[in-house]
């Protein structure tokens, strides 16, 4: 098989010259995004690279009308068979737990493909949608996020209508906001007490809102709220949370070991919600993620909201995902707003993720700067920028 390494600013352009130079039947190996800066003379933004060979000998030329747009010399509409190969190549490289990213990566490449066989411009976006693709990466949105964002805006208008900056920007925030999903705060159950436990890395802010959400529960909304910590490590971090508890009248119970975890919820039953806040510690090592794991199966909490600060990078953040992924998380809760640099964090991770984002956190204050979350919101903070011209 003849195999070579094609490179472009775009998917939709690299699969485009495998398409030109291998022809139909070229099979894709591999496909990569890197980010290394000013390479390749692609002035400085993420590339693709795409691997692909081909399995027999390049098909006769075809005809102008098929090569231009529509149907391909063997009557099939243009980019099937080439789709059919990422589609073989794909399912040879499955592993299960890679399969919902590859659907996810397989689902923008197939957008693509249906924009070169409609006749677009392969590799050529209108100059305002350009730029709104360097704006989401100025925003720090993740490359393929990014750009499978644009394509879906591209895909669903005709070209004449993006020329207009209004447009775009309303179609993009429309296509942020479906990204973005349903936000979902807490769900009380009704007749029981509500578990609810935070977990995450070390300094994200977790006992600041689990203090926050107490006060919201207990003073606002005038609910039976208990708070268990099993922040056990150092005193000072119990302290914080008792000092908070007994100014609210909030009772506070730290629980020492996963054997203590009933009586702690026995003594809450009839709380209707209980917040549970853990040690941020736990990620960076092995045994003490399983040790967090052991407290939240004793607990067994109906919602699990993993804490991740918008001040941490992608790359930082999409580690601690991966590190937490096992402790069971069901909510993501974005923490220091305030202090965020730009919002596209939270998209290319509510993207990747597909989990609820449940609220943000606004600053230091207990109980003010907590509030639910909607993707409206998030929406408007990533694209606020990006003028109307
Ligand atoms: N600017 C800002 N600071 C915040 C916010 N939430 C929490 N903080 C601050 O972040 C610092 C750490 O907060 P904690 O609540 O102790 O963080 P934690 O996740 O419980 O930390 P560990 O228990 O060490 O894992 C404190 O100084 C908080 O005041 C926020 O939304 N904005
Ligand atoms: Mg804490």
């Amino acid at each position: 098989m003849e195999v070579r390494t094609f490179r472009a600013v775009t998917m939709r352009d690299a699969l485009f010259k495998v398409r030109q130079e291998l022809g139909d039947e070229a099979v894709i190996i591999e496909t990569k995004t890197e980010s290394s800066r000013g390479v390749f003379g692609l002035g400085g933004r993420p590339y693709v690279e795409v691997l692909a060979g081909r399995e027999e000998p390049p098909a006769a030329p075809q005809p102008a009308a098929a090569a231009a747009g529509v149907y391909d010399h063997r009557g099939r509409p243009a980019g099937s068979a080439l789709r059919h190969s990422i589609v073989r190549a794909v399912e040879q490289q499955t592993d299960a737990g890679e399969l919902s990213k590859i659907k996810e990566d397989l689902s923008w490449i197939k957008t693509a493909l249906e924009g070169i066989s409609r006749g677009g411009r392969p590799g050529l976006l209108p100059d305002e949608l350009e730029e709104a693709y360097t704006y989401l990466l100025e925003q720090d949105v993740a490359g393929d996020i990014a750009r499978r964002l644009v394509y879906k805006v591209q895909t669903d208008f005709p070209e004449e209508q993006l020329r207009d900056r209004t447009v775009i920007r309303q179609q993009l925030a429309a296509v942020l906001r479906q990204t973005c999903g349903r936000c979902e705060p807490i769900v009380e159950h009704h007749g029981r007490a509500t578990k609810v436990a935070f977990v995450g890395p070390t300094g994200v802010g977790k006992t600041t809102t689990v203090a926050k959400l107490a006060a919201d529960f207990s003073l606002v909304r005038k609910k039976k709220v208990a708070v268990i910590t099993i922040d056990t490590y150092r005193i000072a971090a119990v302290e914080q949370l008792k000092t908070y508890m007994d100014i609210m009248g909030i009772p506070l119970a730290v629980v020492g070991s996963p054997e203590e975890m009933p009586a702690a919820m026995n003594r809450f039953s009839a709380a209707d919600i209980i917040l549970i806040d853990t040690a941020g510690r736990s990620q960076k090592d092995d045994t003490n993620l399983g040790l967090l794991k052991q407290f939240l199966a004793a607990a067994a909490p109906d919602e699990t909201h993993l804490v991740l600060s918008t001040t941490v990078n992608y790359r930082q953040t999409m580690d601690i995902i991966e590190r937490f992924g096992s402790v069971g998380v069901s909510k993501i809760l974005f923490t220091k707003l305030d202090e965020a640099v730009n919002f596209g964090l939270m998209l290319s991770v509510l993207a990747k993720m597909n989990k609820q984002l449940s609220y943000v956190t606004t600053g230091q204050s207990v109980p003010d700067d907590v509030q639910p979350a909607d993707s409206e919101t998030v929406a408007r903070l990533v694209l606020g920028g990006f003028s109307h011209g």
